[in-house]
């Protein structure tokens, strides 16, 4: 996993993109089409970049390292997207895409199949359709840009939890949108991984905070008066696991109830700080975007096919090869706690 200087001084960034997210004004304007600085792109190269939703830190940070990359490669660039976590929200935006003719998709899908007749009229336009961080059904798409592998996320929030906890206890998933890909492949596994390893935690209930703070919080408060014995929530999403800590943190709860799962520095840093959250994890969302972006503009010079075994170069990230199934994996999860949470602005 790479948490160079430069690249989470890049974090800082942000800001101006959040700024614009918030308004609900995504920068449309195209950025540097044509130029030819440093990529190995030819031709024109657009890429739009759909996150699940506009205002979320973690988008935000995604889009700082698309946004960079594209630069790199000469690429227009832009970003659009729904205020809500929805797939319908998210097809209008496919399909302004293939009109547009742009040469690249890079998006984050709200579910598996409801986004794959847009894209695939997309990939037939000519539209090369790169999935990150939450996946389609792979037939709708070139690559999948993944973060992390399931077992690998499911591990480290399940021993995170455990440990918390002493390894017993009743626990719950504050999970994102119902049918959000990434969320439910992880929870799939995580329930399988608590089973299978700390058979004195029992898994109560999965809820549904839809990536938006208030309904997670909401969630939270729920998940509390329904348990009164659970011990922890494990939330694999960032928008819940600062809800949820939030929540936490000023209710009785608070050193009763245990908080981890899958965060932003930048979003724990308090409840860190002030006791409620001991540790949680995450990988670098701005490498994410990065990643997704040169090999968005890899399929679309024509250097790789998405093919198993193709290489590309990703800038400074170096080289990636594609696997099975057209997944390109980015990395290992990283743990975040009070000794190192100092050095990281994203
Ligand atoms: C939220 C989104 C995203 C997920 C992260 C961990 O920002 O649900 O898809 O990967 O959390």
């Amino acid at each position: 996993m790479k948490f160079s200087v430069k690249r989470v001084a890049a974090g800082v960034a942000v800001t101006a993109a959040a700024a614009l997210a918030l308004a609900g004004c995504a920068d449309t304007s195209g950025g540097s089409a044509g130029g030819e600085e440093g990529g190995s792109t030819s031709g024109d190269l657009s890429v739009t970049l759909l996150p699940k939703n506009l205002g979320n830190p973690y988008f935000d940070a995604s889009r700082v390292g698309a946004e960079a990359a594209s630069e790199d490669l000469g690429a227009s660039f832009e970003e659009v997207g729904p205020t809500e976590a929805t797939p319908d929200g998210q097809v209008s935006y496919i399909n302004t895409a293939a009109q547009q003719q742009r040469s690249a998709l890079v998006v984050s899908a709200n579910d598996p199949n409801a986004i794959c007749d847009a894209l695939n009229e997309a990939s037939d336009a000519g539209v090369k359709i790169v999935t990150f961080d939450s996946d389609t059904n792979a037939d709708c798409r070139d690559l999948f840009i993944n973060q992390a592998d399931a077992a690998g996320i499911a591990k480290v929030q399940g021993d995170l939890i455990a440990e918390q906890i002493g390894e017993e206890g009743q626990v719950a998933i504050l999970s994102a949108a119902a049918n959000a890909t990434n969320q439910n492949t992880w929870n799939d596994a995580f329930e399988t991984y608590v089973a299978d390893t700390y058979p004195d935690i029992e898994i109560v209930d999965t809820v549904y905070g839809d990536d938006d703070d208030q309904t997670s919080y909401d969630r939270t408060a729920a998940l509390l008066q329904t348990y009164p014995e659970l011990k922890g929530i494990v939330s694999p999403t960032t928008v819940g696991s600062a809800a949820a800590a939030r929540y936490i943190s000023t209710s009785d709860a608070k050193g009763e109830v245990a908080v981890t799962g899958l965060g932003t520095p930048n979003q724990m840093r308090e409840y860190v700080e002030d006791g409620t959250v001991e540790a949680f994890a995450l990988w670098n969302p701005e490498d994410l975007g990065t990643l997704a972006t040169y090999a968005a503009g890899a399929l679309v010079s024509g250097d790789i096919t998405g093919a198993e075994g193709d290489t590309f170069a990703a800038g400074d990230l170096g080289e990636f090869t594609v696997g099975a199934d057209g997944v390109v994996l980015l990395g290992d999860p990283f743990v975040f706690d009070a000794d190192n949470i100092g050095d990281f602005d994203f």
